[in-house]
């Protein structure tokens, strides 16, 4: 296969891991801290997962350990959308399993959860690895969406780790993916199979967060790619100075990657979508607004800019909110009265009429190419895929119909004409950044140590993040002390909380802080493209949103 000079040179780039870490592995020990709970529904939680719930957690210091060695076969799965680094964590957990015993095997079960229940896997070998070290993609074993969450599908997952001789499972993936593990890991114990599971925290959307998971891995890389792109565009706006860029990025639900982005480049408008929950504003309100800051920008001979748009902005506008759940109930109860209909404009004719008065009413304002998307195939959890709603265009549109309405009344002067994108596929898998391969490689590495320590229901956890990587701590921290009880689908279900953006954290107050500038002005900021070699300050810097909240 032909390989690019920069993945041939990334080859060579050795991940840097936290102190404790880079000691002979057979010299590393768990220390146990304090007991942990989670900080809400603990009783609940307790009666759930009555074996893995109250450990303690755990982190890693010089001193023996008796079984580090024993010959184990380990199988890891690749879960939901892919992060730059996953390759990474997949590296560290071979590395670390080699250096204990190289005897010892991986099991890559592919094409996601479903290759487990196929039985599906490649033995990962060093051959087979190498040429993934430090690559973006998750194209080693492969990702997918399939849930385990049914009691069938643990059994399967028994008998066929059970039938490899297979000791651990470790899944990465996000908070759903998480969530499963910490089930699995349950049922395990309580059908004493001896298999631990290991869980590590991916998803480029950065909403698996929380005390002991500062960032999730991928968020660092993708960010700064878009960011890149996002700069680039910026650049050219204010040299042709004649197009106003509508610029969506993903995140399935949190605007994480929208506020990064923004504290990157410095943009004239920036949605963030819990904000416009906290505000309670509805769609018109927002393109009221953006309407407004175009034409302050136009009274200053300004008729360009850069608006960012999050992809679930969509779900968080109120009666928006309400529109797309009462479709997702509809879709599921009248699943197959509505796919006997074939026509577009007649799908959408069948769901207006079962519709409430206001979702009606919300839904009659939307552009038909909006309401097609709104009916689109729902994602495995029955849940529209925000990322396939063009919110880019339909903003675009809105804004544009409300600038011609003010220009009829007298109130808008200038000129505007609008270019829409969406960024998302583009940084899922780029090459990750130092960062994102130190971390992943170490989280990866840490999660053998967990296994070896005989470990289940723990997630991989590297803190510190915002110190060079030397100073880093490794541990495990209890998936049930991260849990809390919601209704989901009208049932109560034990999950691990999204991380929406804090609306009182640092990230987003120095955001608000400074938008009004760059609203106005043109204060945009080209941060260019992902360094991987060269000065510490470009090529091992963390995220803005990383450095605020960690008072940097
Ligand atoms: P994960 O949460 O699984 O990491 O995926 C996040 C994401 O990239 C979202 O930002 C986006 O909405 C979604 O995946 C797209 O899903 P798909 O890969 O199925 O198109």
């Amino acid at each position: 296969m032909e390989i690019s000079p920069l993945q041939q040179l990334r080859h060579g780039y050795e991940p840097k891991l936290p102190k404790i870490l880079s000691e002979d592995i057979t010299t590393i020990t768990a220390v146990y801290g304090e007991k942990t709970a989670p900080k809400r529904d603990q009783d609940s939680i307790k009666a759930l997962f009555p074996h893995t719930y109250g450990k303690s957690r755990v982190s890693f210091a010089k001193g023996t350990n008796a079984t580090i060695a024993e010959k184990r076969n380990v199988g890891v799965i690749l879960s939901g959308g892919q992060a730059p680094g996953g390759h990474n964590v997949i590296s560290g957990l071979f590395d670390a399993m080699k250096a204990a015993n190289p005897d010892n095997q991986l099991y890559g079960f592919k094409g996601g959860p479903s290759g487990i229940l196929e039985d599906s896997y490649t033995i990962i070998d060093r051959d087979y690895l190498d040429p993934f070290r430090n690559t973006g993609g998750f194209d080693i074993i492969g990702s997918g969406r399939t849930k385990l969450e049914t009691r069938d599908q643990f059994e399967r997952c028994a008998e066929v780790c059970l039938s490899h001789d297979i000791k651990a499972l470790v899944i990465i993936g996000g908070d759903d993916s998480n969530t499963n593990a910490a089930v699995l890991a349950e049922y395990f114990l309580e059908k004493r199979y001896p298999i631990q599971v290991i869980g590590c925290p991916k998803t480029i959307d950065g909403d698996l967060k929380n005390e002991f998971i500062e960032i999730s891995f991928g968020f660092d890389t993708a960010t700064k790619t878009y960011s890149e792109l996002i700069g680039n565009i910026a650049r050219d706006s204010n040299s042709a100075k004649k197009y106003w860029h509508f610029i969506k990025v993903m995140g399935r639900s949190a605007s994480h990657i929208a506020l990064e982005c923004a504290l990157e480049t410095q943009p004239n408008i920036c949605l963030i979508g819990e904000e416009v929950a906290a505000k309670k504003q509805s769609l018109k309100s927002i393109v009221d607004e953006m309407a407004q800051v175009i034409s302050a920008r136009a009274e200053k001979g300004l008729n360009f800019g850069i608006a960012i748009i999050p992809e679930g902005v969509i779900e968080f506008i109120p009666e928006i909110k309400v529109l797309i759940s009462e479709v997702n109930d509809l879709l599921a109860k009248e699943a197959e009265a509505f796919n006997t209909i074939s026509k577009g404009n007649e799908k959408i004719d069948f769901v207006a009429a079962r519709l409430s008065e206001a979702s009606a009413d919300a839904f009659s304002i939307l552009p038909t190419s909006i309401k097609e998307q709104l009916l689109m195939d729902r994602d495995p959890h029955g849940n529209v895929q925000v990322s396939r709603i063009e919110t880019d265009k339909l903003l675009a549109e809105m804004v544009e119909s409300r600038l011609a309405k003010m220009k009829r009344e007298g109130n808008y002067r200038g000129k505007f004409s609008s270019m829409t994108h969406f960024f998302g596929y583009e940084g899922r898998c780029a090459f990750p950044t130092n960062f994102d391969s130190d971390y992943c490689y170490s989280l990866g590495y840490n999660a053998f140590l967990l296994i070896a320590s005989g470990l289940t229901g723990y997630i991989s956890s590297v803190t510190g993040l915002t110190k060079a990587a030397h100073h880093w701590h490794a541990g495990g921290i209890p998936i049930t002390m991260m849990m809390n009880i919601e209704v989901r689908h009208g049932e109560p279900k034990p999950v691990i909380e999204k991380a929406l953006v804090d609306l009182e954290g640092e990230p987003f107050k120095y955001f608000a802080s400074q938008r009004q500038a760059w609203a106005i002005e043109t204060a945009f900021v080209y941060p260019g493209a992902i360094q991987y070699f060269g000065p510490a300050e470009v090529s091992d810097r963390t995220t803005v949103t990383l450095a605020l909240e960690q008072g940097m």
